[in-house]
Order: structure tokens, then C-alpha cells, then sequence
């Protein structure tokens, strides 16, 4: 058993730091395995006089530090593992601290690393420490100026905001260093920062703004790669004007950088004017990338550029209001997404992943509050509950409001917390300062975890023609709060007849009580009830409606999302029917029919009806059961599959041909959605795997003009198994072998291999000489696409799938703890399956957690998950 328990931060113990840091200077001396650092921090104490100056530092060699130039002797200050106190300060002074660095050592990749030779830094959360002293929390905002001084193998030298000045240090050197000055006028928090320098191609343009200032815009990736990074740079121009227009956010320096890296634990990052990416959602070419990856593309730097605003210009008083950046900078991004992308398709993609990750997450035993109130350590807490549902909230805000007052609400809070480190209270108050109405029940929802299961039970009456509409509510217990309140919840509703014939447009019902009743007057006919239209609110709903009337919505719901929905949970029910032992044949066939006029209706874009024609994923279906039976689901969904294959084979082999584009690749939503259907029809076809339809896929893979088609075809004969997905395979590998970002979809493909002896095969591919655990997407693809992508294997009943992921996470730990702890969650759901899996996902949760030298990363998260 370990014994050193780690304390946890508690919001509750949030004290302001008692000193104000006004500027700091920052001046580097690059050297890939010795890099030194001094820093000169001009502090003013705010607090208490008795008060000693401690500042957060870990692996930092101390070479020197001094107060107004007086070095510290030994007796002044104390060092330990994390901090550097200085017993005795005056109330102003300058201080100056040296230390030295190893970035090459540095796989962590936190704080200042080496990713393909270059230097770079990842500071949020609590990264910056590891660079030098300092007071390392997001309610200190300091002016930065940075001096990078490096040899001529660094040309570029980059840091945040405007550069002062650059050259060469001493022309009569022959190392012929060079240094940049760069000044960053807003003051920021440490987590903001960043520094760049190396070898890099750049992409340049501008932007000019509302105001009529010119903007500089330059992409940053590796030698060779600027063409790719066009389509980035296009979503960045469009996404600085719609920020203007949707939310009246202007840009506010004369440059705004991007770069992209190889090595990166996360998908991108905010820094205050040099945002700095995985190369992976930057960098695309239609050869390359898939139309997601353009999509995500799309909204990542959509997100990033947002934050200026929304992060930077606010920011977190402290790591518990994650939220107050993260949730709105999500539903800015994907209200960004639905603009450019069509609103219906948007949000049941958005949904799709909410459900996939953050309902998994708030049915087990990670389940935590959008505002959280103690951690370990907090880069646990970027999840799809703080970043998914918390965009939820700020979406219901404006279904709660409307979008007006949604707008006025927002143009309050820039205007009134501009400049400050902010909380989720100051937030909610410009609501209810806008709207003059009380939002103290909502706040419930950044409080409460657990995803609330509302229920609707209706009664209509012929004669009177009145429709009364019960709406009931209750949230699980989840671990620490045993107790749940009622929430607000936003239900949008709307009438249908049985002929799919309008009765009623959609109307917002707040159920804010466990229970309540509606009663809608005038009601014509027998209504079919749309409820939840849009998914007004991140609820499970259930409701009375009986499957016929799914039907009619399925055909004619004029909400598509609801329409989409109806399709889904008739899939759901099908495919939990069948794995529960009751298989109802005949509505297996009257769904594929279903499915049939909906694929040929003319008037519906063919990116929705890829949307319908995708099954639920086995993900989502297990959190529908309990205790989950991953191999029933996974052969019950394989078998509708099948059905729907043959029922509609001749129109899926005809959409299949008629959808197939020549001329020139276009990655716009139009065009994509049309490679989205082609690609659906091909993955259904793989599903009756008869001569004609392999060699249909076959050909599909072969044919492929650009990586979506390649990886859809691809993935399909990785289904079908056997000679024709190995060749395939072998093909891929050849052709992609020099392009990292490709050959990460090489390994993701066969992670997700549902074939029999999949495990070994994954196994065997750690072992394959362009595996790297210490990359993070190299590793995500192969060991995250399988924990997460392939529960069929994953799941397998000799426990090897758990003790693989189990294993890859120990390794992974002993350098790079964060990305370590994102592994953990899928066996975190051990609870929810039948107990034999059970048991086997606990032991290896047990395995890990005993562990010598786990990091606290992982020991929160297994803990908690063994809780
Ligand atoms: N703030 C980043 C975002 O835009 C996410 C991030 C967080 C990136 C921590 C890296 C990191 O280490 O969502």
C-alpha cells in the first residue's frame, strides 16, 4: 500500500496571493540540454505584511538569486521540491532569479521541451513552474517582456505579443547567436506564456478588423509543410470575422502567431497571440487528412482564437473555474462550427461526443461537477464534463433567455470583468444582470454532477382537445454527493400529427421541480410529441412515445435533430432487444426500410443522412444497460448492421457509385458531406460481406483520391478481416510510412480491428518499429483507439485488453504522467459491466494504483475510480 497521500486543493482554501507581480522580465539562454533562465520580477506586496514571497519551482536548478541586486544568502530563502520562499521581503522590490533547464530531458512535455529538434513550451496548467520561479496561478497577471537568446540552428525566435527588436548578438562569434525581444502589452497570467525557436516554414497574411487595424497572421510549421497549413489559415481569417459579428470581439495586437508541433499532449493551446497546436489539427492536405480532420481543424483554432476573449483578456481567478474559459470557448467554437457547417448537422456531432465521453464520464466513478471543488492535480480535470457539458450550460443560458439577452449578457461581462481573473459567480451574475431575473437555481448545475434523467408522460383528451405534458426529473447519486437537487432544465417542445403535419411549433418548457405539468390547449388532433428538440439540455430523456410514432418523426420531424434522434433510439432499442435475447425480427426490417426512403428523400443533405444511417456506437448503447454485456451489444450491432446491409444492398451499392465525385477535391461542407455518405454506404456494405461487396470495398479503398475515402475504405476491409484488409494495410503502410500524422491512422485503423486475435495483433504493433509511446498521438491512436474504439476486444473475457491498456499506462507514467492519466477512464467503468469484466477491469485499476512512484495523475484517477 502506498503512504504518502498526496493533499488534494480545495476551492474552499483559495486565498489571493499577497503580492502583485507588475512586470516580469524574462531573458533565455537556449541550449537543448542546459538552458539557462533569469528572470526579474518587479513585486509590490498586496497582503499582509508578515507575509514571506513564495513562488512555485520544480526541476529547476537555482544558480542565483538576489533582491534589488543583493544576492540571498543561504539563510533568507528555503528550497524544496516545489517552492522557493523567501522568509523577508521588503513591500517593493525587484527580484532575480537564475536557473538552469534540461528541455531535451523534458518528456513530460510540460513546461519548456524538444519536439523535432525545436524548442517549445506547454505552460497550462502549472507548466510554467518548470521554466523558473515564479508565482504559478492564474490570478496573477503580469506584463511579459521576453529576451530568447539561441545559436543560428534556431532561426525563428518567437515568444507573445509584438516583437521589440532581434539580431545578431556578436557578428564576430562564430556560433553566431542570435536574440528577439518580444513585449506582450496585456498583462497575463504565467499560463499564457510561450516561446518557439527552431527551424520552421511560415505561412503568412492578415486580417483587418472592425476598427480598420491590420493584423498580421503567420503560421508556423516544419520545413516543407506551409502548403498544408492553408486551410488553417482560412479557418483562422473566418473565425476572427465571425468572432466580430456573433459576439462583437475584436483582435487586439498587430500579430497573431500560430505554430504547430509534433509532440504535444493536448490538442492546442491559447497563448496570448502564439498559439501553439498539435500538428495534427493544423496541418492538412486532401491527401493527408480526412474531412473530420478539416472539421476539427475548423473549430480547434476557431476555439484557440476565441480564448483571446474568452481566457485571456478574462481569465480563471483559479483552476476550479476551468469552466468559466473552457465551456464557453466550446459552445463559441461550436456555434462557430454550426455557422459555418449547417446548425442540425453540427449539433448532433456535437451531441454524439458529448454522450460518448462526457455521459460515460458523469456514469462512473469520475464523475465530477462542470465547477469542481478539490483536486490533486488539476490537468485531470480538462474533461469532456468541464470543456462538453460545460458548453452545454452556457447553450441552455441562452435557450433559458434567448438570444438576445444571452448577447446583452455576454457584452456585460467583456465590459465589466475585462483585464481579471475572474469566477463562474461573476459570470452567472452578468446574466442575471442582464435579464433581471434571479439565475440562482442555476447555478445548481455547475455544482450538481451526474447527467439528470428527465422522464415525459403525456395524456391527451379527444373531446377537449387539451394535451397535458408530465415532466419529471431525478439525477444518481454520484460519489460525493449522494443528495441531488431539481436543476432547470430547458425542455423544447413541439407538436406533430400522426401524418408528420405541424401542430405546434417548438415552445421552451423549464421544468425547474422534480415534477411538472403542462397543459397545451386547442390541440387539434392526436399529437405526436418532439420534445427536447435540438437537445435543449444535456438529459436522458424518456418519454411515453409509442414506435409508431418514432416513425412519423423519423420521417417528417421537421427539428432534424429530433428526427435523427428517432432513429436512434428505435437502433437502440433494436440492438438492446437482441443482446437482452428478445430479437424483434420484423422491426429490424422496418427500420432498414425506414432507412431506405429516408437515404432517397431529395430534399434532406446527404452529410444528415450519413448522420442516419450511422448505428449508435457500442459505446453508446452499453450506457443504456446495466451491467453492460459488451460482446451481446457488439454481436447484436454487428447483426443490424448486417440486416440493414442486405435489406437495402442494391440502393447503398447505387448511392455508392452515383455519390462517387471526380474533379478537383473541394473540403467544404457540401463536399464532405457527400464523401460522409459515399463512406456510410461503404461501411454498411462491408457489414454483407459477399464477393460483390468486398471487391466494391476493395475498390473503394483502392480508388481513394484523398484520405477520407482511404481511411473509410480502409477501416471497412479492417471489418471484413482476412487477405484483403492485410494487403490493404501493407499498401497504406509503403505509401504513408514517411508522414507521421498519416501513419497515426495507420495504427488507429487496426486498433479498432473487431477481429478475433485483434489483442495480439495490437500487441505485436508495440513492438513495431514506428511505434512511440513517447508521442502522444502515435500512442493515442494505437492504445486509446483501442480502449475506446474497439470495446469488443478491449472487452475481451481472459482480461488481456485491461492488462494491455493497464501496462501501456504504467510505461507511459514513468515519463509523461498527464497523457498517462487520460488512459485511465475506460477501465474507470468497471462498475457498469456484468461482473466477470468487472472484476478483471478492477484488478488491473488495483495493479496500477499499487504501483511504486505512480504519479499523483494517475493515483487521483485510479483512487477515485476504485472509490
Ligand atoms: N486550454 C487548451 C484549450 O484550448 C487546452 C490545454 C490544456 C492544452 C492544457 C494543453 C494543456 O496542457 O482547450
Amino acid at each position: 500500500m502506498r503512504t504518502d497521500t498526496p493533499q488534494p486543493v480545495r476551492l474552499s482554501d483559495y486565498r489571493p496571493f499577497p503580492f502583485l507581480i507588475e512586470t516580469t522580465s524574462l531573458e533565455f539562454q537556449l541550449d537543448p540540454s542546459a538552458t539557462r533562465v533569469k528572470a526579474t520580477l518587479s513585486i509590490k506586496r498586496s497582503g499582509d505584511a508578515a507575509e514571506p514571497l513564495v513562488l512555485n519551482g520544480e526541476r529547476l536548478k537555482l544558480i542565483s538569486a538576489a533582491i534589488d541586486g543583493q544576492g540571498l544568502s543561504a539563510n533568507q530563502y528555503a528550497l524544496d521540491a516545489e517552492h522557493l520562499t523567501i522568509h523577508q521581503v521588503p513591500d517593493a522590490f525587484e527580484l532575480t532569479t537564475e536557473v538552469e533547464i534540461d528541455p531535451s530531458a523534458n518528456k513530460a512535455l510540460m513546461g519548456l521541451y524538444m519536439s523535432g529538434g525545436r524548442f517549445c513550451t506547454q505552460c497550462e496548467a502549472e507548466g510554467f513552474r518548470t521554466i523558473t520561479f515564479f508565482p504559478d496561478r492564474p490570478d496573477v497577471l503580469s506584463r511579459f517582456t521576453v529576451r530568447i537568446e539561441a545559436d543560428a540552428a534556431f532561426p525563428y525566435l518567437l515568444s507573445n505579443g509584438n516583437l521589440w527588436e532581434g539580431g545578431e548578438v556578436d557578428s564576430s562569434q562564430p556560433d553566431r547567436r542570435h536574440y528577439a525581444v518580444w513585449n506582450d502589452p496585456f498583462p497575463k497570467p504565467a499560463y499564457l506564456f510561450a516561446l518557439v525557436a527552431g527551424e520552421l516554414d511560415v505561412l503568412e497574411d492578415s486580417f483587418v478588423t472592425m476598427s480598420g487595424r491590420t493584423v498580421a497572421l503567420k503560421v508556423f510549421v516544419d520545413p516543407g509543410q506551409a502548403p498544408r497549413a492553408a486551410y488553417a489559415l482560412d479557418a483562422l481569417k473566418r473565425a476572427m470575422k465571425w468572432d466580430e459579428e456573433a459576439f462583437g470581439r475584436e483582435y487586439d495586437l498587430d500579430l497573431f502567431m500560430i505554430v504547430a508541433v509534433r509532440d504535444f499532449n493536448f490538442g492546442a493551446m491559447e497563448n496570448k497571440g502564439l498559439n501553439i497546436f498539435n500538428s495534427s489539427l493544423l496541418l492538412a492536405a486532401p491527401e493527408t487528412a480526412t474531412d473530420m480532420d478539416y472539421e476539427r481543424i475548423e473549430s480547434v483554432v476557431a476555439h484557440e482564437y476565441f480564448h483571446n476573449w474568452t481566457g485571456n483578456r478574462i481569465t480563471c481567478r483559479d483552476w476550479f473555474q476551468l469552466c468559466l474559459k473552457e465551456g464557453l470557448t466550446v459552445f463559441r467554437d461550436q456555434s462557430f462550427s454550426a455557422d459555418m457547417r449547417g446548425e442540425a448537422v453540427q449539433r448532433i456531432k456535437d451531441v454524439k461526443a458529448l454522450r460518448a465521453r462526457q455521459f460515460a464520464e458523469d456514469a462512473g466513478p469520475l464523475a465530477h461537477p462542470v465547477r469542481p471543488n478539490s483536486y490533486l492535480k488539476i490537468d485531470n480535470f480538462y474533461t469532456a464534463t468541464i470543456y462538453e457539458k460545460g458548453s452545454e450550460l452556457i447553450r441552455m443560458l441562452k435557450t433559458i433567455l434567448g438570444a438576445e439577452t444571452f448577447r446583452k449578457s455576454l457584452d456585460l461581462y467583456f465590459e465589466r470583468h475585462d483585464g481579471e481573473a475572474t469566477t463562474v459567480e461573476a459570470f452567472i451574475a452578468c446574466f442575471a444582470d442582464a435579464s433581471g431575473r434571479d439565475m440562482s437555481d442555476f447555478f445548481a448545475w455547475y455544482e450538481q454532477a451526474g447527467t439528470p434523467a428527465v422522464s415525459l408522460a403525456h395524456a391527451y383528451d379527444e373531446t377537449a382537445k387539451t394535451l397535458e405534458i408530465t415532466l419529471t426529473q431525478s439525477t444518481a447519486p454520484t460519489n460525493g454527493q449522494p443528495i441531488k437537487r431539481a436543476l432547470p432544465v430547458p425542455v423544447t417542445i413541439g407538436l406533430l400529427d400522426g401524418e408528420g403535419e405541424v401542430l405546434r411549433d417548438s415552445e421552451v418548457v423549464l421544468l425547474d421541480a422534480p415534477a411538472s405539468t403542462v397543459r397545451w390547449e386547442g390541440v387539434e388532433r392526436a399529437p405526436v410529441i418532439s420534445a427536447l428538440r435540438g437537445f435543449s439540455a444535456p438529459v436522458n430523456l424518456t418519454t411515453d412515445t409509442r414506435s409508431v410514432d418514432r416513425y412519423v418523426q423519423f420521417a417528417a420531424d421537421p427539428d432534424l435533430f429530433n428526427r435523427w434522434e428517432a432513429g436512434q433510439t428505435v437502433a437502440r432499442e433494436l440492438v438492446l432487444g437482441r443482446a437482452a435475447g428478445t430479437p424483434d425480427e420484423v422491426g429490424e426490417e422496418r427500420y432498414a426500410d425506414a432507412l431506405g426512403k429516408a437515404l432517397v428523400d431529395d430534399a434532406s443533405d446527404p452529410a444528415f443522412k450519413a448522420l442516419l444511417l450511422a448505428l449508435p456506437t457500442e459505446g453508446d448503447l452499453s450506457l443504456a444497460v446495466d451491467p453492460v454485456d459488451p460482446a451481446a451489444i457488439h454481436a447484436a450491432r454487428v447483426h443490424l448492421k448486417a440486416v440493414i446491409a442486405v435489406h437495402l444492398g442494391d440502393l447503398l451499392r447505387r448511392l455508392h457509385g452515383d455519390l462517387q465525385s471526380g474533379g478537383e477535391f473541394s473540403a467544404d461542407a457540401r463536399a464532405a458531406g457527400k464523401r460522409a455518405l459515399r463512406n456510410a454506404c461503404c461501411d454498411l456494405l462491408a457489414a454483407d460481406p459477399h464477393a460483390v461487396n468486398v471487391e466494391r470495398v476493395v475498390g473503394h479503398f483502392e480508388s481513394a483520391a484523398n484520405m477520407t475515402d482511404a481511411i473509410g475504405g480502409l477501416s471497412a476491409l479492417v471489418a471484413i478481416g482476412g487477405a484483403s484488409a492485410e494487403k490493404a494495410l501493407a499498401a497504406f503502410h509503403a505509401q504513408w510510412r514517411h508522414e507521421p500524422l498519416v501513419l497515426d491512422k495507420w495504427f488507429a485503423a487496426q486498433a479498432r480491428d473487431p477481429g478475433e486475435g485483434a489483442i495480439g495483433r495490437i500487441l505485436a504493433l508495440t513492438a513495431h518499429p514506428d511505434f512511440d509511446a513517447g508521442n502522444p498521438n502515435r500512442l493515442r491512436a494505437l492504445v486509446q483507439g483501442f480502449s475506446s474504439g474497439n470495446p469488443a476486444r478491449f472487452h475481451d473475457e481472459t482480461g488481456a485488453g485491461y492488462r494491455f491498456l493497464a501496462d501501456q499506462i504504467l510505461a507511459v507514467d514513468g515519463f509523461n504522467p498527464m497523457t498517462a492519466a487520460r488512459l485511465v477512464e475506460p477501465l474507470g467503468a468497471w462498475r457498469r459491466y456484468v461482473p466477470e469484466l468487472g472484476a478483471l477491469m478492477r484488478q488491473q485499476l488495483e495493479r496500477i494504483r499499487e504501483h511504486v512512484g505512480l504519479s499523483k495523475n494517475v493515483l487521483e484517477l485510479v483512487s477515485r475510480a476504485l472509490d
